[in-house]
């Protein structure tokens, strides 16, 4: 019986989950893609249309399971049903595209995972960006007074993954401790 650590991916269509799960999965992941009939929105052949699920295996009894979600706003039903239990997400954001749907993305899914960013722990990884990008992201997180991890990650890149998921859980564990201990740790 394997005793699994659940992280979700979040995110708009086509920021790379299902990429970024497949490229760090040690089994062959499982996948719910169905042809995509919104290219206007993200130019792909296909898109998650219930959920993504991949595994880390850290030793026999121990894992990190992976779970995606559909990025599409009309399956934000599923959303909620699949952050339960979470430790965390990882939020991708692919940055090629304007600043005012990066903004709204961000508003979107920091909304919608308000729950998560309550209670767990969120960091942003920004695919395909660059300076302006992350300034935009900067920004637009201190005039919402939220503060989260903010890295840049190719969610082709096994390196760029692992370590937004060792920040995630680093960020999860200080959350978890009570509070002082940061202080008195040192
Ligand atoms: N050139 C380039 N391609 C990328 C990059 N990141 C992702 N891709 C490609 O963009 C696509 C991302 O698609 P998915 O991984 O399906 O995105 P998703 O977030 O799962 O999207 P939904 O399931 O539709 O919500 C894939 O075809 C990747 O190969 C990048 O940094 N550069
Ligand atoms: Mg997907």
């Amino acid at each position: 019986m394997i005793n699994g650590t659940k992280i979700l991916f979040i995110g708009p269509m086509g920021a790379g989950k299902t990429t970024a799960i497949t490229c760090i999965s040690d089994d062959p992941p499982i996948k719910t893609e169905a042809s995509n009939s919104a290219r206007h929105i993200s130019d792909k052949q296909t898109t998650t249309v219930a959920m993504d699920f991949g595994r880390i295996y850290m030793d026999q009894f121990n894992a990190i399971d992976l779970y995606g979600i559909p990025g599409q706003e009309h399956f934000d039903f599923l959303w909620p049903i699949l952050e339960k239990g979470a430790l965390g997400a990882i939020f991708l954001l692919n940055c090629d595209t304007t600043d005012q749907i990066i903004q709204n993305s961000l508003e979107k899914f920091c909304n919608d995972f308000s729950r998560l960013r309550d209670n767990s722990a969120i960091v942003i990884a920004l695919n395909r960006a660059n300076e302006n990008a992350v300034s935009l992201c900067h920004n637009w997180l201190r005039e919402n007074n939220i503060v989260l991890p903010v890295l840049m990650a190719d969610p082709r890149n096994r390196d760029d993954i692992i370590m937004t998921l060792e920040l995630l859980i680093a960020t999860a564990e200080v959350d978890l401790l009570p509070e002082g201990e940061i202080h008195d740790a040192g």
